[in-house]
This record gives C-alpha cells, structure tokens and sequence, in this order.
C-alpha cells in the first residue's frame, strides 16, 4: 500500500487544507459591521428561542452565564475573504440551549439587538456546530464583535455569525435575512463557495 502524505505532492498554499477556496489569511480580527454597535446593559440583556407552536424560550444574562461554556477553537471565513485561523471562544452550545425545546421547524431565523437577521436551516445549529459565545480570545467578547454576545457558527461564512444576538426564531419556511435578501447566497459554505446567489 503506497502511504503518500500531502507534503510529497508539492508545498501546500499558506494556511494549507484549513483555507477555503479565494479566501486570504489575516492574523488581526477585522470588524464588519452594517450598522452602529448596539449597547445591551446586561440586566436588560435576553436571549429567546421563539418556535413555530408561539412558544417562547427565554434566558437572562445570569441564566445564560450560569449554564456550562464550551472554549471552541475554530476557524473563521467571511465572505469578503478574509479568514481567520484558531480563533478561541467560549460560549453556550446550542444544543443545551434547545434541550428543552419542542420543534419540527426547519429552518431559523437568527436576529439580534439592532435589527441585524440572518437565516439558516436549524440542523445547522445542532450537533456541536454552534454556540452563542460570550468570551474571545479569554476576554469578554468586545462589543464591536458582538459583545455581549454573539451566534457563533464557524463552518458557514461569517454572516451567519449574528452578533449582538437576541434570539432565535424556528420557522417551517425559509425566510431570508438582511444580506441573504441582500444577493448573498441563501446557505453560505465556504468549502463550496456559496457567495452570492446562485453560487
Ligand atoms: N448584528 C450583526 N451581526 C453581524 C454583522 C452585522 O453587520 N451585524 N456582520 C456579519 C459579517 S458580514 C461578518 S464577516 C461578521 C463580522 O464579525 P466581526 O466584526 O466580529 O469580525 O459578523 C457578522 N454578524
Ligand atoms: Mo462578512
């Protein structure tokens, strides 16, 4: 059996397999934002998981807290190309926050404090791919990246990634958000480079 590692079948670009096709390595944290940075006093702060059935999920800024982080390491890509290698969180897993919560939906609508939305299907939340993280970096998330905090789903293009999020809306069709409604494409993987519409 022939054991060939990538390294004989030439010099891997910068950044190697972890790079997403067009996409270029920064090692600062850019900040993209549409909009001004909202500010939540934390005792004001919620965060809603709101189904098709009209219920409503919510957690305090002290609920949130007193639930058990996940310190993820991931790799970030946005959409203008940049990405972003080992950035470190800590944050909420998704699946904790939907524990208790009864769906069929398929498909949810991310929106955040400011008016910010962007839609993704639901399977895309679950299963460890996603977290409403707090920390970055073993700091409080800044508020410019979305303090106090942010979805974070690293294995679509950064857009997905809401900050200042505010809840979660489950719904049995798709509605598009902000720059899905916008030309961007509806999915968003980088891996398949799913910019715009029709990618
Ligand atoms: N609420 C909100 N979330 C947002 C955005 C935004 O404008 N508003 N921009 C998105 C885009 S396009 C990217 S690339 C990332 C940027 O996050 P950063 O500013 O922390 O790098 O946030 C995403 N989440
Ligand atoms: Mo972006």
């Amino acid at each position: 059996m022939a054991i060939v590692s990538r390294g004989f079948r030439g010099r891997p670009r910068e950044g190697g397999d972890r790079l997403p096709p067009g996409q270029y390595l920064v090692e600062d944290f850019p900040v993209l934002s549409a909009g001004p940075t909202p500010r939540i006093p934390l005792d004001q702060w919620e965060f809603a998981i709101d189904t098709e059935f009209g219920q409503t999920h919510r957690w305090s800024w002290q609920e949130l807290m007193a639930l058990p982080s996940q310190t993820p390491t991931v790799d970030i890509h946005c959409v203008t190309k940049w990405s972003k290698l080992d950035t470190s969180w800590a944050g909420v897993s998704l699946d904790m926050l939907f524990e208790d919560v009864e769906t069929a939906a398929e498909y949810a609508l991310i929106y955040s404090y400011g008016g910010y939305t962007t839609n993704l299907p639901l399977e895309d939340l679950l299963d460890g791919q996603a977290w409403i993280a707090h920390r970055f970096d073993g700091e409080e998330l800044a508020p410019v990246h979305g303090g106090p905090a942010r979805l974070l789903v690293p294995h679509l293009y950064f857009w997905k990634s809401a900050k200042w999020v505010r809840g979660i809306r489950l719904l049995n069709d798709d509605s598009p958000g902000f720059w899905e409604t916008a030309g961007y494409n509806n999915y968003g993987d980088p891996w398949r480079e799913q910019r715009y519409e029709g990618d």
